[in-house]
């Protein structure tokens, strides 16, 4: 997969592309990254890519030129993409919007800063807006490098066959369930028997049952989305019924 940014800021996403499981990703051509800046297509000698707001008031607005050109010579670069603008005034991106995007050949990702870019703009250029959460940041940087984390961890061989095999699998749309590791007593606290007995079975009921109790108490409106099999009813019940979790 090919993923372009279009930033004022290309030194933002240096960790991203170069640390952890993208950073691998990058190194084996998994994926390809590229940032395109705005600056670089201006005319003048301060290389202005923002002006004062119409109608006026506080800050600045991104112009159209700088940003049309950047985005032009990127969608040149390679086979036809869509590009995306990172804003709060977007559709919720979500582990199913991943998905969706994985399986793309190629996205623009365009990052605003100051208060927006001209809405021109928007109107002829931008194919989608997406929001990674109801918050204002400073700038696009941080939505864009949250999707390229959560969409490149999906890619085939990204992670390996059997942490991929886990996304497919049942625990796909419920919370993660709880992780131990040494030592097993820790403040008092031991590991789950069943985390030690060697019953694979077992333990893959546990974790499911933990899965589902958490996602009831704590995220209800994605259990709802997702629905429950009977026997997940009755893992749930076993869940409610094995201890009070009032706490969580
Ligand atoms: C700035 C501002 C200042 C005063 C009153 C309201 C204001 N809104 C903004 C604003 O939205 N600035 C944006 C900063 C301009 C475009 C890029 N910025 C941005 C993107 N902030 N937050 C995001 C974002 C993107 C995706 N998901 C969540 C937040």
């Amino acid at each position: 997969m090919r993923i372009d940014l279009i930033t004022v800021f290309p030194e933002w996403f240096d960790s991203v592309v170069n640390l952890g499981v993208v950073g691998r990703a990058v190194r084996a051509q998994q994926v390809q990254v590229k940032c395109w800046n705005p600056r670089d297509y201006t005319l003048d000698r301060h290389r202005t890519v923002d002006d004062r707001p119409y109608g006026g008031g506080p800050g600045m607005v991104m112009m159209t030129a700088p940003l049309s050109a950047a985005i032009a010579d990127a969608r040149a670069d390679g086979a036809p993409a869509k590009v995306a603008y990172m804003s709060p005034q977007g559709r919720r991106f979500d582990q199913q919007a991943a998905q969706h995007m994985a399986k793309q050949d190629r996205i623009i990702l365009l990052c605003g800063r100051y208060e927006g870019i001209d809405e021109r703009l928007i109107d002829s250029e931008v194919d989608e807006e997406w929001s990674i959460g109801d918050y204002v940041l400073s700038g696009g940087e941080p939505a864009a490098a949250v999707m390229l984390d959560a969409i490149v961890r999906l890619l085939p061989g990204v992670l390996g066959d059997e942490r991929s095999a886990v996304q497919d699998s049942f625990m796909d749309g419920l919370l993660d369930c709880p992780h131990y590791t040494r030592p097993e007593v820790y403040a008092q606290q031991s590991v789950p028997a069943v985390l030690l007995s060697g019953h694979h079975g077992e333990i893959e009921r546990w974790r499911l049952k933990q899965a589902l109790g958490r996602t009831y108490l704590r995220r209800p409106d994605l259990l709802e989305q997702r629905g429950m099999s009977p026997a997940e009813e009755k893992l749930l019940a076993e869940f409610l019924a094995d201890t009070d979790h009032h706490q969580e």
